[in-house]
Protein backbone atom coordinates (compact mmCIF):
# COMPACT_ATOMS: atom_id res chain seq x y z
CA UNK A 1 0.00 0.00 0.00
CA UNK A 2 1.44 3.59 -1.33
CA UNK A 3 0.16 6.92 -0.01
CA UNK A 4 -1.44 9.18 -3.18
CA UNK A 5 -1.55 12.64 -2.79
CA UNK A 6 -3.60 14.84 -4.14
CA UNK A 7 -3.47 18.53 -3.98
CA UNK A 8 -6.17 20.95 -4.48
CA UNK A 9 -4.85 23.48 -7.49
CA UNK A 10 -1.29 21.12 -8.55
CA UNK A 11 -3.72 17.99 -8.85
CA UNK A 12 -5.28 17.54 -12.21
CA UNK A 13 -9.22 18.70 -11.52
CA UNK A 14 -10.50 15.40 -13.26
CA UNK A 15 -8.45 13.34 -11.19
CA UNK A 16 -9.33 15.25 -8.48
CA UNK A 17 -13.09 14.24 -9.09
CA UNK A 18 -12.33 10.73 -9.56
CA UNK A 19 -11.13 9.79 -6.26
CA UNK A 20 -13.55 12.15 -4.51
CA UNK A 21 -15.94 9.73 -5.64
CA UNK A 22 -14.26 6.52 -5.44
CA UNK A 23 -15.56 4.41 -2.51
CA UNK A 24 -13.39 2.79 -0.11
CA UNK A 25 -11.01 0.00 -0.90
CA UNK A 26 -11.46 0.53 -4.41
CA UNK A 27 -8.09 -0.79 -6.10
CA UNK A 28 -6.46 1.66 -8.65
CA UNK A 29 -3.67 2.06 -10.68
CA UNK A 30 -1.62 5.03 -11.12
CA UNK A 31 1.09 6.80 -12.64
CA UNK A 32 2.61 9.86 -11.22
CA UNK A 33 6.08 11.18 -9.29
CA UNK A 34 7.13 9.25 -6.62
CA UNK A 35 8.75 11.52 -3.95
CA UNK A 36 10.31 10.73 -0.15
CA UNK A 37 7.69 11.59 2.76
CA UNK A 38 8.56 12.32 6.70
CA UNK A 39 4.60 11.87 7.33
CA UNK A 40 3.38 8.49 4.87
CA UNK A 41 4.21 4.68 6.36
CA UNK A 42 6.22 3.90 4.00
CA UNK A 43 8.54 7.29 3.73
CA UNK A 44 7.04 7.87 0.17
CA UNK A 45 3.84 9.31 -1.49
CA UNK A 46 3.22 9.57 -5.06
CA UNK A 47 1.79 12.33 -7.13
CA UNK A 48 -0.82 11.44 -9.42
CA UNK A 49 -0.80 12.22 -13.52
CA UNK A 50 -2.68 9.31 -14.40
CA UNK A 51 -4.97 7.09 -12.94
CA UNK A 52 -7.34 3.71 -13.51
CA UNK A 53 -10.46 2.08 -11.68
CA UNK A 54 -8.92 -1.56 -11.47
CA UNK A 55 -11.52 -2.53 -8.96
CA UNK A 56 -14.40 -0.52 -7.72
CA UNK A 57 -16.01 -1.06 -4.54
CA UNK A 58 -19.23 -1.59 -3.53
CA UNK A 59 -20.90 0.73 -0.71
CA UNK A 60 -21.13 0.66 1.83
CA UNK A 61 -18.32 -2.17 3.13
CA UNK A 62 -19.93 -4.73 5.84
CA UNK A 63 -16.81 -4.46 7.50
CA UNK A 64 -14.44 -1.32 7.95
CA UNK A 65 -11.01 -1.17 7.32
CA UNK A 66 -9.25 1.77 8.43
CA UNK A 67 -12.05 2.30 11.34
CA UNK A 68 -10.82 2.33 14.53
CA UNK A 69 -14.62 1.08 16.22
CA UNK A 70 -14.38 -2.36 17.97
CA UNK A 71 -16.43 -5.08 15.99
CA UNK A 72 -17.16 -8.61 17.25
CA UNK A 73 -14.75 -11.12 15.78
CA UNK A 74 -17.90 -12.91 14.15
CA UNK A 75 -18.48 -10.26 12.41
CA UNK A 76 -14.97 -9.82 11.32
CA UNK A 77 -14.63 -13.57 10.57
CA UNK A 78 -17.79 -13.28 8.09
CA UNK A 79 -16.06 -10.74 6.19
CA UNK A 80 -12.57 -11.85 6.62
CA UNK A 81 -10.95 -11.31 3.49
CA UNK A 82 -11.66 -7.44 4.44
CA UNK A 83 -10.90 -8.51 7.58
CA UNK A 84 -7.30 -9.37 6.66
CA UNK A 85 -6.68 -6.01 4.66
CA UNK A 86 -5.77 -4.50 8.20
CA UNK A 87 -2.08 -4.46 9.22
CA UNK A 88 -2.72 -5.40 12.51
CA UNK A 89 -4.47 -8.56 11.19
CA UNK A 90 -1.97 -9.06 8.72
CA UNK A 91 1.05 -8.94 10.93
CA UNK A 92 -0.46 -12.11 12.28
CA UNK A 93 0.05 -14.31 9.06
CA UNK A 94 3.91 -12.50 8.38
CA UNK A 95 4.51 -13.91 12.13
CA UNK A 96 2.64 -17.64 11.09
CA UNK A 97 4.98 -17.19 7.77
CA UNK A 98 7.94 -16.85 10.19
CA UNK A 99 6.95 -19.42 12.20
CA UNK A 100 6.20 -22.40 9.84
CA UNK A 101 10.06 -21.04 8.03
CA UNK A 102 11.68 -21.15 11.30
CA UNK A 103 10.42 -24.71 12.12
CA UNK A 104 10.90 -25.99 8.86
CA UNK A 105 14.43 -24.78 8.73
CA UNK A 106 15.49 -25.54 12.00
CA UNK A 107 14.30 -29.25 11.48
CA UNK A 108 16.21 -29.82 8.12
CA UNK A 109 19.05 -28.75 10.09
CA UNK A 110 18.97 -31.77 12.41
CA UNK A 111 18.83 -34.10 9.40
CA UNK A 112 14.63 -34.22 9.46
CA UNK A 113 12.95 -35.40 6.07
CA UNK A 114 9.45 -33.82 5.55
CA UNK A 115 6.71 -36.03 4.94
CA UNK A 116 3.17 -35.57 3.58
CA UNK A 117 0.57 -38.55 5.29
CA UNK A 118 -2.65 -39.46 3.99
CA UNK A 119 -5.72 -37.56 5.35
CA UNK A 120 -8.52 -39.93 4.76
CA UNK A 121 -7.96 -42.85 7.15
CA UNK A 122 -10.36 -45.78 8.48
CA UNK A 123 -9.04 -45.69 12.04
CA UNK A 124 -8.55 -42.68 14.02
CA UNK A 125 -5.71 -42.82 16.46
CA UNK A 126 -6.92 -40.15 19.09
CA UNK A 127 -10.27 -41.75 20.47
CA UNK A 128 -13.32 -42.28 18.91
CA UNK A 129 -15.67 -38.96 19.25
CA UNK A 130 -13.84 -36.45 17.61
CA UNK A 131 -13.44 -38.64 14.20
CA UNK A 132 -15.00 -36.30 11.13
CA UNK A 133 -16.89 -38.91 9.18
CA UNK A 134 -16.97 -39.05 5.58
CA UNK A 135 -18.05 -41.34 2.61
CA UNK A 136 -15.44 -42.77 1.20
CA UNK A 137 -17.19 -44.26 -2.34
CA UNK A 138 -18.95 -47.64 -0.83
CA UNK A 139 -17.43 -47.60 2.79
CA UNK A 140 -16.72 -45.11 5.71
CA UNK A 141 -13.78 -43.28 6.53
CA UNK A 142 -12.35 -40.92 8.61
CA UNK A 143 -10.46 -37.59 7.93
CA UNK A 144 -7.08 -38.27 10.10
CA UNK A 145 -7.21 -36.17 13.48
CA UNK A 146 -3.24 -36.63 13.49
CA UNK A 147 -0.54 -38.49 11.65
CA UNK A 148 0.27 -40.59 14.93
CA UNK A 149 -0.17 -43.66 12.99
CA UNK A 150 1.44 -42.81 10.02
CA UNK A 151 4.91 -41.11 11.10
CA UNK A 152 5.74 -44.04 13.48
CA UNK A 153 5.49 -46.32 10.52
CA UNK A 154 7.39 -44.33 8.72
CA UNK A 155 10.25 -44.87 11.85
CA UNK A 156 10.38 -48.67 10.84
CA UNK A 157 10.48 -47.69 7.41
CA UNK A 158 13.65 -46.18 8.22
CA UNK A 159 13.04 -42.94 8.06
CA UNK A 160 14.79 -42.34 11.45
CA UNK A 161 13.40 -38.59 11.56
CA UNK A 162 10.33 -37.18 10.19
CA UNK A 163 8.47 -34.45 10.54
CA UNK A 164 5.39 -33.34 8.67
CA UNK A 165 3.11 -29.60 8.95
CA UNK A 166 -0.67 -30.27 7.77
CA UNK A 167 -3.70 -30.02 8.85
CA UNK A 168 -5.69 -31.69 11.66
CA UNK A 169 -9.30 -32.47 11.99
CA UNK A 170 -11.02 -32.83 15.50
CA UNK A 171 -14.99 -33.16 15.60
CA UNK A 172 -14.65 -30.90 18.70
CA UNK A 173 -18.30 -30.25 19.59
CA UNK A 174 -16.84 -27.41 22.30
CA UNK A 175 -16.71 -24.02 21.20
CA UNK A 176 -13.42 -22.75 23.27
CA UNK A 177 -11.00 -19.82 22.33
CA UNK A 178 -8.63 -22.79 21.45
CA UNK A 179 -10.24 -25.23 19.66
CA UNK A 180 -10.59 -25.56 16.09
CA UNK A 181 -11.93 -28.01 14.03
CA UNK A 182 -9.27 -27.89 11.44
CA UNK A 183 -5.61 -26.97 12.81
CA UNK A 184 -2.18 -27.57 12.07
CA UNK A 185 -0.11 -29.79 13.34
CA UNK A 186 3.26 -30.20 12.79
CA UNK A 187 4.47 -33.54 14.31
CA UNK A 188 7.79 -35.21 14.53
CA UNK A 189 8.56 -38.74 15.04
CA UNK A 190 12.18 -39.49 16.25
CA UNK A 191 13.73 -43.45 15.65
CA UNK A 192 16.34 -44.58 18.43
CA UNK A 193 16.21 -42.61 21.12
CA UNK A 194 17.98 -42.93 24.52
CA UNK A 195 14.69 -41.84 26.59
CA UNK A 196 12.22 -39.34 27.15
CA UNK A 197 14.76 -36.56 27.77
CA UNK A 198 16.51 -36.77 24.45
CA UNK A 199 12.99 -36.02 23.06
CA UNK A 200 12.56 -32.92 25.46
CA UNK A 201 15.44 -31.73 24.12
CA UNK A 202 15.22 -32.06 20.65
CA UNK A 203 11.97 -29.85 21.11
CA UNK A 204 13.37 -27.52 23.45
CA UNK A 205 16.38 -26.71 21.03
CA UNK A 206 14.03 -26.74 17.85
CA UNK A 207 12.02 -23.99 19.61
CA UNK A 208 14.60 -21.77 20.63
CA UNK A 209 16.09 -21.68 17.71
CA UNK A 210 13.04 -21.16 16.02
CA UNK A 211 11.60 -17.90 18.12
CA UNK A 212 15.55 -16.61 17.40
CA UNK A 213 14.39 -17.01 13.58
CA UNK A 214 10.88 -15.73 13.93
CA UNK A 215 12.54 -12.48 15.98
CA UNK A 216 14.91 -11.58 13.61
CA UNK A 217 12.37 -12.14 10.89
CA UNK A 218 9.72 -9.74 12.19
CA UNK A 219 12.21 -6.87 12.78
CA UNK A 220 13.31 -7.40 9.11
CA UNK A 221 9.67 -7.18 8.23
CA UNK A 222 9.28 -4.04 10.96
CA UNK A 223 6.70 -6.07 12.22
CA UNK A 224 4.98 -4.85 15.52
CA UNK A 225 4.80 -8.54 16.69
CA UNK A 226 8.30 -8.87 16.77
CA UNK A 227 8.58 -7.74 20.47
CA UNK A 228 6.32 -9.88 21.73
CA UNK A 229 8.31 -13.02 20.32
CA UNK A 230 10.54 -13.91 23.91
CA UNK A 231 13.66 -14.85 24.42
CA UNK A 232 13.55 -18.71 25.33
CA UNK A 233 16.35 -20.45 26.38
CA UNK A 234 17.00 -23.86 27.26
CA UNK A 235 16.63 -26.36 28.95
CA UNK A 236 12.94 -25.27 29.62
CA UNK A 237 12.23 -26.17 33.12
CA UNK A 238 10.51 -29.54 34.04
CA UNK A 239 7.57 -30.25 36.04
CA UNK A 240 6.08 -33.28 36.90
CA UNK A 241 2.64 -33.31 36.46
CA UNK A 242 2.09 -34.50 39.90
CA UNK A 243 4.13 -31.60 41.32
CA UNK A 244 1.07 -29.73 38.93
CA UNK A 245 -1.73 -31.52 40.88
CA UNK A 246 -0.21 -30.48 44.37
CA UNK A 247 0.17 -26.94 42.85
CA UNK A 248 -3.65 -26.94 42.33
CA UNK A 249 -4.44 -28.44 45.54
CA UNK A 250 -5.29 -31.91 44.51
CA UNK A 251 -2.10 -33.90 44.96
CA UNK A 252 -2.64 -37.65 43.41
CA UNK A 253 -5.95 -36.98 41.97
CA UNK A 254 -4.92 -37.74 38.08
CA UNK A 255 -7.89 -35.62 37.03
CA UNK A 256 -6.41 -34.29 33.36
CA UNK A 257 -6.01 -30.64 32.96
CA UNK A 258 -8.81 -28.31 32.11
CA UNK A 259 -7.89 -24.44 31.01
CA UNK A 260 -8.55 -23.09 34.25
CA UNK A 261 -5.91 -25.70 35.31
CA UNK A 262 -3.34 -25.00 33.04
CA UNK A 263 -3.11 -21.01 33.67
CA UNK A 264 -2.91 -21.47 37.17
CA UNK A 265 0.29 -23.82 36.65
CA UNK A 266 1.31 -21.22 33.92
CA UNK A 267 1.26 -18.51 36.60
CA UNK A 268 3.36 -20.58 39.36
CA UNK A 269 5.63 -21.55 36.44
CA UNK A 270 6.73 -18.01 35.89
CA UNK A 271 6.89 -16.90 39.52
CA UNK A 272 9.20 -20.54 40.02
CA UNK A 273 11.26 -20.44 37.48
CA UNK A 274 10.86 -17.16 35.22
CA UNK A 275 10.19 -19.25 32.28
CA UNK A 276 7.29 -18.75 29.84
CA UNK A 277 8.24 -22.52 28.15
CA UNK A 278 7.70 -25.32 30.85
CA UNK A 279 7.29 -29.17 30.54
CA UNK A 280 4.72 -30.53 32.48
CA UNK A 281 6.29 -34.64 32.46
CA UNK A 282 5.11 -37.82 33.82
CA UNK A 283 1.34 -38.14 32.75
CA UNK A 284 -0.48 -40.76 34.24
CA UNK A 285 -1.47 -43.51 32.26
CA UNK A 286 -4.97 -42.47 33.97
CA UNK A 287 -5.06 -39.08 32.20
CA UNK A 288 -3.72 -40.54 29.08
CA UNK A 289 -6.29 -43.94 29.09
CA UNK A 290 -7.24 -43.43 25.30
CA UNK A 291 -3.59 -42.84 24.07
CA UNK A 292 -2.55 -46.43 23.48
CA UNK A 293 0.79 -45.88 21.32
CA UNK A 294 2.00 -43.80 24.74
CA UNK A 295 4.93 -46.25 27.00
CA UNK A 296 4.67 -46.43 30.77
CA UNK A 297 6.80 -45.79 32.61
CA UNK A 298 8.65 -49.77 33.74
CA UNK A 299 9.55 -48.60 37.44
CA UNK A 300 5.30 -47.42 37.52
CA UNK A 301 3.28 -48.22 35.21
CA UNK A 302 0.49 -45.51 36.51
CA UNK A 303 2.81 -43.08 34.98
CA UNK A 304 3.98 -42.56 31.16
CA UNK A 305 6.61 -41.40 29.25
CA UNK A 306 4.68 -38.32 28.44
CA UNK A 307 4.83 -34.86 28.55
CA UNK A 308 3.31 -31.45 27.38
CA UNK A 309 4.72 -28.59 26.93
CA UNK A 310 3.24 -25.18 28.02
CA UNK A 311 3.43 -21.69 26.94
CA UNK A 312 2.22 -19.36 29.98
CA UNK A 313 -0.63 -21.49 30.52
CA UNK A 314 -1.69 -22.74 27.21
CA UNK A 315 -0.92 -26.43 26.05
CA UNK A 316 0.99 -26.08 22.48
CA UNK A 317 2.73 -29.63 22.20
CA UNK A 318 2.35 -33.25 23.40
CA UNK A 319 4.26 -36.39 23.07
CA UNK A 320 6.67 -38.78 24.12
CA UNK A 321 7.87 -42.30 23.82
CA UNK A 322 5.90 -44.73 22.27
CA UNK A 323 5.06 -48.21 22.99
CA UNK A 324 7.43 -50.07 20.47
CA UNK A 325 7.07 -53.65 21.67
CA UNK A 326 4.42 -55.15 19.51
CA UNK A 327 2.68 -57.59 22.65
CA UNK A 328 2.40 -54.75 25.26
CA UNK A 329 1.00 -52.49 22.29
CA UNK A 330 -1.52 -55.17 21.83
CA UNK A 331 -2.45 -54.92 25.14
CA UNK A 332 -2.66 -51.33 25.57
CA UNK A 333 -5.45 -51.52 22.66
CA UNK A 334 -7.31 -53.53 23.87
CA UNK A 335 -7.25 -51.63 27.36
CA UNK A 336 -8.30 -48.93 25.64
CA UNK A 337 -11.14 -50.49 24.12
CA UNK A 338 -10.04 -50.94 20.47
CA UNK A 339 -10.01 -53.65 18.65
CA UNK A 340 -6.12 -54.94 17.07
CA UNK A 341 -7.75 -56.05 13.72
CA UNK A 342 -8.78 -52.70 12.47
CA UNK A 343 -4.95 -51.68 13.17
CA UNK A 344 -3.52 -54.67 11.36
CA UNK A 345 -1.84 -52.01 9.11
CA UNK A 346 -0.52 -50.16 11.71
CA UNK A 347 0.54 -53.11 13.91
CA UNK A 348 2.18 -54.74 10.61
CA UNK A 349 4.98 -52.01 11.19
CA UNK A 350 6.00 -53.21 14.68
CA UNK A 351 6.63 -56.90 13.28
CA UNK A 352 9.32 -56.66 11.05
CA UNK A 353 11.92 -54.48 13.23
CA UNK A 354 10.59 -51.53 15.06
CA UNK A 355 13.31 -49.31 17.11
CA UNK A 356 12.43 -47.72 20.29
CA UNK A 357 11.20 -44.09 19.38
CA UNK A 358 9.11 -40.96 19.91
CA UNK A 359 7.50 -37.19 19.15
CA UNK A 360 5.41 -34.92 19.27
CA UNK A 361 2.86 -32.50 17.82
CA UNK A 362 2.82 -29.37 18.41
CA UNK A 363 -0.50 -26.93 17.40
CA UNK A 364 0.34 -24.25 14.72
CA UNK A 365 -2.50 -22.10 15.38
CA UNK A 366 -1.76 -22.47 19.44
CA UNK A 367 1.48 -21.08 18.95
CA UNK A 368 0.71 -18.46 16.93
CA UNK A 369 -2.19 -17.31 19.20
CA UNK A 370 -0.33 -17.25 22.17
CA UNK A 371 3.08 -15.71 20.15
CA UNK A 372 0.46 -12.64 19.13
CA UNK A 373 -1.21 -12.83 22.23
CA UNK A 374 -4.56 -13.47 20.74
CA UNK A 375 -7.68 -13.94 23.28
CA UNK A 376 -9.07 -16.51 20.36
CA UNK A 377 -7.22 -19.14 18.25
CA UNK A 378 -9.48 -18.25 15.37
CA UNK A 379 -7.61 -15.56 14.72
CA UNK A 380 -4.34 -17.31 14.02
CA UNK A 381 -6.34 -19.12 11.03
CA UNK A 382 -7.00 -17.11 7.89
CA UNK A 383 -10.51 -18.82 7.25
CA UNK A 384 -11.09 -20.48 10.81
CA UNK A 385 -13.37 -23.36 10.95
CA UNK A 386 -15.27 -24.53 14.38
CA UNK A 387 -18.32 -26.34 15.61
CA UNK A 388 -20.36 -23.48 14.00
CA UNK A 389 -18.20 -21.83 10.81
CA UNK A 390 -17.83 -23.03 7.39
CA UNK A 391 -17.71 -20.15 5.66
CA UNK A 392 -16.04 -18.46 3.91
P1 LIG B 1 -2.78 -33.89 20.94
O1 LIG B 1 -4.12 -34.46 20.72
O2 LIG B 1 -2.44 -33.44 22.32
O3 LIG B 1 -1.65 -34.95 20.56
O4 LIG B 1 -2.53 -32.70 19.92
C1 LIG B 1 -1.26 -32.10 19.80
C2 LIG B 1 -1.35 -30.59 19.89
O5 LIG B 1 -2.23 -30.09 18.89
C3 LIG B 1 -2.95 -28.98 19.38
N1 LIG B 1 -4.39 -29.26 19.29
C4 LIG B 1 -5.32 -28.41 18.82
N2 LIG B 1 -5.23 -27.15 18.36
C5 LIG B 1 -6.37 -26.55 17.96
N3 LIG B 1 -7.60 -27.13 18.00
C6 LIG B 1 -7.75 -28.39 18.46
N4 LIG B 1 -8.96 -28.96 18.46
C7 LIG B 1 -6.57 -29.09 18.90
N5 LIG B 1 -6.34 -30.32 19.42
C8 LIG B 1 -5.02 -30.42 19.63
C9 LIG B 1 -2.48 -28.72 20.78
C10 LIG B 1 -1.91 -30.06 21.20
O6 LIG B 1 -0.89 -29.91 22.16
N6 LIG B 1 -0.78 -37.70 18.33
C11 LIG B 1 -0.58 -36.81 19.47
C12 LIG B 1 0.81 -36.20 19.44
C13 LIG B 1 1.95 -37.18 19.62
O7 LIG B 1 1.88 -38.00 20.54
O8 LIG B 1 2.91 -37.11 18.82
C14 LIG B 1 -1.62 -35.72 19.43
O9 LIG B 1 -2.26 -35.47 18.43
O10 LIG B 1 -1.44 -27.75 20.76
Amino acid sequence: MTQVTLKKGSTDPALFALFAELPRESVVSVDGVVRRSEKSQRGVEVSPSAATVLGRAEVPLPLGVVDKVGVELDTRLNHRVLDLRKPAVRAIFELRTSLLAGFRAAFLHRGFLEVETPKILRQGAEGGATLFRVDYFDTPAYLAQSPQLYKQMLISAGFERVFEIAPAFRAEPSDTVRHLTEFTSLDAEVGYLDGPEELRTILEELIVETLAYVRHDLVERRNPLAERIPEASAPFPRVPFAVCEEWLGRPGAERDLGAEDEKAIGARAEREYGSAFYFITDYPTAVKATTFYAMRQEANPRLTHYSDLDFRGLEIMSGGLREHRLDRLVENLKEAGLSPESFSAYLEAFRYGMPPHGGFAVGVDRIVQALAGLSNIREARLFPRDRYRLDP
